[in-house]
């Protein structure tokens, strides 16, 4: 043999062994994912999050094994459907300021590596199921399997928990591939109407759940979005019962949904491929149901459109709770980062691993939020303004003293300094995103408001 053909050799067996630790690298079993995103979630209806008169011991137990963020939040929304921007933010991992798709881009978006796509390319099978509407299409159908609730029936609020569940777990049973699983399921719930069979309806009585701290009759101005559909779901002033009904209605449609998770993971536990799965649950975005005489999710309280619930249990994650902000849209390059799967130049978003595993405290200073052209704000660990800027007004809060957001300080002298600090660096935050709107107006309207004489649902 000459020394030629022996070098060749030498040069293949290495170069094959190469491959074959490549391949060994490649093969190494990454974890399943089973993403759930509820609709229209509070982050505060999870029992194990500190709410004693809500029932989800299913979530109370991926609570309790994995680590939950209570400081998560939407980065914004152009479009009073928050879900449209909110979806695409995930699935794209597109600041809402980069993306036409509810977001505040106008023509190119630049370029995009969808979730879907990110997670094929590395190896998943993956699958959607979720609503088609208020959402971002192109992100939906990258998924191998695209699903839409209505073509199994569960758009009609009652079943849909159940239906979801039902698909889902035919899904785990009946696919064949050895690749892992990336599920996004996306049922929803508890978006009105809030509707739910019968047991769980039952299992809560209005009068028995306290009224929110942060509960207003009427809000007291105009935030530019006073009367869109979800502020029409109950009449003004916001009684005291009707609000009762409402979060009764809506804690029995969440129980409903955590009884159906439950079904999902007690599958993943037969199949014994719990252990071995990432699960993410969220919700798209918030809810006011009755905070500061508000319905809906068009406002940037905490407790409004922007804060949402999110937790990670799985492997990698460690039990344990977070106050570090997150963006919503994080989930993503997170994700990637914890399955091992490379995360694309595109995407925007931070991933939350060091946080997760303890290695950084925050990876994020502050949280930027953003609803329309009608409202701004931005909140460190201890102070937030909220900037309205049709209608020139402004609030700041202390979130240590005032947590709840009733007590407006920006007109007071002693925190002059602290309005125009929180000012700069809502400014500041526009600029790093691309925000193209602007803070004041020429000719701002009028702050005062009076609710419709007639109006609302009963
Ligand atoms: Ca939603």
């Amino acid at each position: 043999m000459s020394s030629d053909r022996r070098d060749f050799l030498r040069r293949a067996g290495v170069g094959a062994l190469a491959a074959t630790l490549a391949r060994g690298a490649a093969a190494a079993p990454r974890p399943n994912v089973l993403f759930v995103l509820a609709d229209d979630m509070r982050p505060d209806c999870i029992g194990a999050m500190g709410n004693a008169h809500i029932r989800t011991p299913h979530l109370d137990e991926l609570v309790g094994r994995g680590m939950a963020f209570t400081r998560a939040y939407v980065q914004g929304a152009n479009s009073g459907a928050v879900c449209t921007p909110s979806r695409t933010m995930i699935l794209s991992g597109r600041s809402v300021y980069h993306h036409t798709n509810g977001g505040f881009a106008k023509g190119n978006t630049g370029p995009e590596a969808l979730w879907a796509t990110t997670m094929a390319a590395a190896g998943y099978e993956t699958f959607h199921l979720g609503k088609r509407g208020n959402s971002y299409l192109p992100g939906m159908k990258a998924f191998e399997t695209c699903l839409f609730t209505e073509q199994i029936g569960a758009d009609q609020h009652e079943v849909a928990s159940e239906r979801c569940a039902d698909r889902v777990i035919a899904f785990l049973r009946e696919r064949r591939s050895d690749r892992p699983f990336f599920t996004y399921l996306a049922p929803p719930v508890p978006h009105d109407p809030r509707v739910a069979p019968k047991a769980f309806m039952d299992l809560y009585d209005p009068d028995q759940i306290p009224l929110p701290a942060r509960y207003l009759p009427v809000h007291p101005f105009d935030n530019g979005e006073m009367t869109v559909r979800d502020e029409k779901l109950a009449p003004w002033p916001r009684s005291e019962a009707v609000i009762r009904r409402h979060l009764a209605d809506d804690y029995a449609c969440i129980t409903c949904l955590d009884h159906h998770l439950g079904r999902i993971v007690a599958e993943l536990r037969t199949q014994k491929q719990l252990d071995n799965t990432l699960i993410v649950f969220a919700g798209d975005n918030g809810l006011s149901l009755g905070d500061h005489g508000l319905m809906g999710k068009q406002n940037l309280y905490e407790f409004g459109g922007m804060h949402v619930p999110l937790v990670f249990a799985g492997p990698g994650v460690p039990q344990g709770r977070s106050d570090a902000f997150a963006y919503l849209f994080d989930v993503y390059p997170t994700v990637c980062d914890l399955t091992g799967v490379p995360i694309p130049r595109e995407v925007e978003s931070t991933s939350l691993r060091p946080v997760l595993t303890g290695t950084r405290q925050a990876v994020h200073d502050v949280m930027f939020t953003g609803y329309r052209a009608c409202q701004r704000a931005v909140r460190d660990d201890r102070w937030k303004i909220i900037r309205y800027p049709l209608v020139d007004r402004t609030q700041l809060f202390d979130l240590a003293t005032d947590p709840c957001e009733l007590h407006d300080l920006a007109d007071r002298p002693e925190h002059a300094a602290k309005l125009v600090e929180m000012m700069t660096l809502l400014a500041a935050q526009q600029k790093r995103y691309d925000d193209p709107v602007p803070l004041t107006v020429a000719h701002p309207q009028p702050a005062a408001w009076t609710p419709p004489a007639k109006g609302g649902a009963g």
